[in-house]
């Protein structure tokens, strides 16, 4: 089954936003499979924003990455990536559609409440940043059978 990686910023860890995300994966139907509440160290959110690395921002996203702790999850189902950036919404709050959670939730594309992988590939790499194997568990959704 498909899995992303998905952390609640230290924004929205501060403004008490954890919960309404949370609710609004599992509405959808999506599975947790990992949390955590975690500071970053700085090696691990270097290497999460790698792409990024010569962009102006750059040292300013690192900075607030690092300013609290951020709420880290593992989300399961099928084609959860692509939905998962949709329920997202888009990288500037600005843009962002009402509905998706920058849109509903975010005013500044430097304080975006929430990161999502991009790709398969992203979300396999990024997992493996963030969590171990062991740190990953295995449960059955009420409505599985529903879904696959
Ligand atoms: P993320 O990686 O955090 O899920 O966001 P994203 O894919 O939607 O956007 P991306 O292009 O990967 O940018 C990563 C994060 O860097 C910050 N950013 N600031 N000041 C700026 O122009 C700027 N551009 C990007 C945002 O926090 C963005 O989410
Ligand atoms: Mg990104």
């Amino acid at each position: 089954m498909d899995r992303t990686f998905v952390m609640v910023k230290p924004d929205g860890v501060q403004r008490g936003l954890v919960g309404d995300i949370v609710s609004r994966f599992e509405a959808k139907g999506l599975k947790m499979v990992g949390a955590k509440l975690e500071l970053l160290p700085e090696e691990r959110v270097t290497d999460q924003y790698r792409e990024h690395l010569e962009k102006p921002f750059f040292p300013g996203l690192k900075q607030y990455i690092m300013s609290g702790p951020c709420f880290l999850m593992v989300w399961e189902g099928r084609n959860v990536v692509p939905i998962v950036r949709t329920i997202v919404g888009a990288t500037n709050p600005a843009e962002a559609a009402p509905g998706s959670i920058r849109g509903d939730l975010a005013l500044d594309i430097g304080r975006n409440v929430i990161h999502a992988s991009d790709s398969p590939a992203s979300a396999d790499r990024e997992i493996g940043i963030h969590f171990t194997p062991a740190e990953l568990v295995d449960y059955t959704r009420i409505d599985e059978s529903v879904l696959y």
